[in-house]
């Protein structure tokens, strides 16, 4: 109906591969079968590595001067402009996410961080040494040589481009592993990039699955760094690579339960729009979604009442109707995981709103939003990352249970406050142990600030210019003098 229908070969070393294996795609949207994608083994995975290596010791990349990188980076992201219907009709039948959103989401954040990226590379100086007097040592940034990007579904553009492009800039050759629900963003991405001029090999995309493709990457004695996002299961499973193979680097980011903190001078229509939009955006198929709200007792009807109220009006619809806000869940796999947590729901807290499977185009997986009250902190509701549109409101007395019970979970990716006092604010801004901590907002976001955490989501971040640095390695040069 569509006419889409995934790329069926790889790129490999500037060359049209057609793996022997292919693996089938599905849309979420109706469940039907977009085509057969191509299944790159361990085969296709030596080849690539073997490729980008040699891209990188010869320098047709890493040794550009940064300006020259930067112009082919410039047309990558302009190509990725150009493309964005086609991208956007990509990324919507293969995740179920809203094509409005793909469109003015998506496509054009992937364009901007290639550009920032590029644009930072010629800006970026190195060091010199205090040593003192007799000495002159330099020290300048180098790219590692292979990296590779191991990346999950539920925003495979973005994420893509939050390793990619800071890697890229740098002077790394960069193999991107798509998740196997989203392959095909990541491999017309590879395409625009050799249109744009990337020397052969410097940037390849493989699509495959986890235990073969992603283990042949992370277990790979030619790859020098990982950048992985996903759960919290695979994100270790990695560091077991890294230990079992070459120790190469590894940056995780495995999600979080993040809570928004509601005290009772907060401006609660504000609060409530960004809690409905915080969990029920992209389906709550997002690693720092505000999946948890954490209410002073004084104000958890008023809040509650309006939260129930807007998700009335986050409807469930088909992802390629222009009025969608809420779309698919990725595949039925996620789908019967979210409903497990639907059935533990069902009798042991206050379902007040939502809670069924719908199916607004036949086939498809789709969940409605889901309010859930009076949730126990220290229950699997409120401590498991369900990855759907389910929020668990959990009571406090009081901001210093707030911030205990906010703190109370193995995730350390993001939280919220509102309030109305600075000096609230402030304080309970610096109590919350996250990676980012949003103020009277949520959400807000933005190429210039690193993004990641701690604890069970891992240390790794992408964004900003640390991210620049994460994708290098600082070389020191002695002179004496
Ligand atoms: O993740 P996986 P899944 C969480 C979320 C979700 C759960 C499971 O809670 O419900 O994880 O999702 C690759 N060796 N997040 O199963 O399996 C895989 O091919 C090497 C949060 O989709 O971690 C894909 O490219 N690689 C998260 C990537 O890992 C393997 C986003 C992620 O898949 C592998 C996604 C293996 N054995 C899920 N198995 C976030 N942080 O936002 C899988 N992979």
């Amino acid at each position: 109906m569509t006419g889409f229908s995934p790329p069926r070969t790889l790129l490999i070393d500037g060359a049209e591969v057609t793996p022997d294996a292919t693996m089938p795609a599905h849309t979420p949207r109706d469940g039907s079968l977009l085509g057969p994608v191509p299944f790159a083994g361990q085969a296709e995975v030596d080849a690539a590595v073997a490729a980008a290596r040699r891209a990188h010791d010869d320098g047709r990349w890493a040794r550009l001067a940064p300006a020259a990188r930067k112009r082919t980076l410039l047309r990558f992201a302009e190509l990725v402009r150009e493309h964005t219907e086609e991208l956007a009709l990509a990324e919507t039948l293969d995740t179920g996410k809203p094509i409005r959103e793909s469109r003015t989401v998506d496509v054009p954040s992937c364009a901007d961080v290639i550009t920032w990226y590029a644009e930072a590379i010629d800006k970026h100086y190195d060091l010199i040494a205090p040593t003192g007097p007799g000495a002159l040592a330099t020290i300048t940034r180098r790219p590692l040589g292979v990296v590779a990007a191991v990346v999950p579904w539920n925003y495979p553009l973005i994420i893509t481009a939050w390793k990619i492009a800071p890697a890229l800039a740098v002077g790394n050759s960069v193999i991107v592993k798509p998740a196997e629900q989203s392959p095909s963003s990541a491999l017309i991405l590879a395409r625009l990039a050799a249109e744009a001029g990337l020397p052969d090999a410097v940037f390849t995309a493989l699509s495959g699955d986890g235990p073969t493709t992603g283990a042949a990457l992370g277990r790979h004695p030619g790859i020098d760094k990982i950048g992985f996002t996903g759960s919290v299961e695979v994100g270790r499973l990695f560091h077991r690579y890294s230990g079992e193979s070459n120790g190469k680097a590894v940056a995780v980011e495995a999600g979080g339960k993040s809570a928004q903190v509601v005290l009772p001078d907060a401006d609660l229509d504000a609060a409530a729009s960004a809690i409905a939009w915080g969990i029920f955006y992209n389906a709550g198929q997002t690693c720092h979604a505000g999946s948890r709200v954490v209410v002073d007792r004084r104000v958890h009807d008023e809040l509650v009442a309006r939260v129930v109220d807007l998700a009335k009006t986050f409807t469930v619809g088909d992802p390629l109707d222009e009025d969608t806000v809420l779309g698919a869940i990725v595949d039925r796999t996620q789908l019967d995981r979210v409903v497990g947590y639907l059935d533990l729901a069902r009798g042991t807290v206050d379902v007040a709103f939502g809670g069924s499977v719908l199916e607004p185009v036949p086939g498809g997986t789709y969940v409605e939003p889901t309010v859930l009250d009076g949730v126990p902190n220290d229950s699997r509701l409120a401590q498991e990352e369900i990855f759907g549109p389910v929020l668990s409101v959990i009571t406090a007395d009081g901001p210093d249970e707030a911030v205990a019970l906010a703190n109370a979970t193995r995730f350390e990716l993001a939280a919220s406050v509102w309030t109305r006092d600075v000096t609230t604010a402030h304080r309970v801004a610096d109590a919350l142990r996250a990676g980012t901590v949003w103020v009277n907002t949520f959400d807000a976001a933005s190429v210039t600030t690193p993004f990641g955490g701690g604890g069970d989501t891992g240390g790794g971040r992408d964004r900003s210019l640390a991210a620049l640095d994460a994708f290098t390695a600082p070389k020191t040069t002695w002179f004496a003098l």
